[in-house]
């Protein structure tokens, strides 16, 4: 963590002041919890599809909603970790099941999706480096499959593409993954079959622990941005339907973004702006400070933010007509990929102090620590101590 933040420490101190003396901002968004499954399509054609929205696993014929279902811990962005059983000889073995759905990507807007345990993404599988992996895949649609393990170094035969490296996995059949997590950083898997898997929602996300810790942050968001099949979906929703991301003042944010579509989005956040650190799961040699950034089909983005002040704030792509609903008198409603930081109020520090030079009056100082996404130990890491940057040169 050589993140150079002296300078974004000062404006983001600068801000902080800014932001406080004006009126407090009031939280008042009740939004309704993002329900984890909607229900199965068990094949039916989009005019017969089920009814409201229920978080009760349907069990019906073809619903692809065995009894390994695990629907793991929701990580409050619409995402769940998966579950994982662990072999004698410490392997951790994943099952990933695939099959049709109905998703709702908005309360009442249906579509048809193939999903991996029935979500949209995939439950995400989070590893440490090192492990041996094993992730058994069973496929109950009524296409083939295979499941590319995007971005890791793995055996050959492993790599999960049909026709090349495997025979498809047919409906109904199982096929066993194994590999050993040797590339770190955030990557994630999808169905190699075609692009109409991928953009029903065959994705989840990848991520191997670096074995010396993950980075210290107080949260851990991961958003999978679609753009053909399901609409322009964050996570499977559309706004208003996407889940908003809880932060408070203080807070240091991770949000890894995986673009899985077709197209680039140039995705903005307000309020703050943020580091871009790391690409493909690579970290970068400099993190690069940045409002916007330029996301593009099967990349992978690990961007860092420091929230500065309570509200809502804005977090989407900046193309109109990926962020509008269409029609032309829909004036300024929103839809697509849009999402919200939404920032509570916090005596946590924003800022530490910059050279010994204490943040403004009403900023107390201090590290960020790390929080409930990364206990110490384990993955957790320690809290990096502000990185001093030597004071400029004067200009002449
Ligand atoms: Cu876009």
């Amino acid at each position: 963590m050589t993140m150079r933040r002296s300078r974004l420490h000062l404006l983001l101190a600068l801000a902080l002041v800014v932001n406080l003396t004006g009126v407090g901002t009031a939280l008042q968004r009740t939004s309704a919890r993002r329900p984890m499954v909607v229900s199965t399509a068990a094949f039916a054609p989009p005019g017969q599809l089920p009814g409201p929205i229920s978080a009760v696993p349907d069990a019906g014929p073809g619903s692809g909603r065995p009894e390994s279902f695990l629907p793991g811990t929701a990580r409050g962005d619409g995402t769940t970790f998966a579950d994982y059983d662990i072999d004698k000889d410490g392997t951790k073995i994943f099952k990933l099941d695939a099959a049709p759905y109905t998703w709702n990507v908005a309360p009442g807007v249906k579509k048809q999706a193939f999903a991996f345990n029935g979500t949209v993404p995939g439950p995400t599988i989070r590893i440490i480096e090192g492990d041996k992996v094993r992730v058994v895949v069973t496929n109950r649609m009524p296409v083939g499959t295979a499941v590319h393990w995007h971005g890791m170094v793995l055996p050959h035969k492993m790599d999960g593409v049909p026709g090349v490296t495997q025979a498809p996995i047919e409906p109904g059949q199982t096929m066993t993954y194994e590999f050993v997590a040797t590339a770190s950083g955030t990557h994630w898997y999808h169905s190699h079959w075609d692009g109409d898997q991928v953009g029903k929602g065959l994705y989840g996300s990848l991520e191997v622990v670096p074995h010396t810790g993950d980075r210290a942050v107080d949260r851990d968001y991961r958003l999978f941005i679609g753009d053909t099949n399901l609409g322009f979906v964050i996570n499977g929703r559309t706004y208003p339907g996407t889940e908003p991301l809880g932060a408070k003042v203080g807070e240091k944010i991770r949000i890894r973004l995986t673009p899985t579509g077709e197209l680039s989005h140039p995705f903005h956040l307000h309020g703050q702006p943020f580091q871009l650190v790391a690409q493909d799961g690579f970290d970068l040699p400099q993190p690069i400070t940045m409002d916007t950034l330029l996301i593009s089909t099967a990349q992978t983005f690990d961007i860092i933010t420091v929230a500065l002040a309570p509200g809502r704030w804005m977090f989407h792509c900046h193309i109109f007509s990926h962020m509008h609903a269409p029609g032309a008198h829909a004036g300024h409603k929103m839809s697509g990929l849009v999402t919200t930081l939404d920032i509570e109020p916090s005596p946590v520090p924003a800022a530490p102090s910059l050279n010994g030079v204490p943040a403004a009056p009403g900023v107390p100082a201090g590290p960020v620590m790390p929080g409930p996404d990364n206990p110490s130990g384990g993955d957790g890491g320690a809290p990096s101590p502000p990185n001093p940057a030597p004071p400029e040169a004067p200009h002449h």
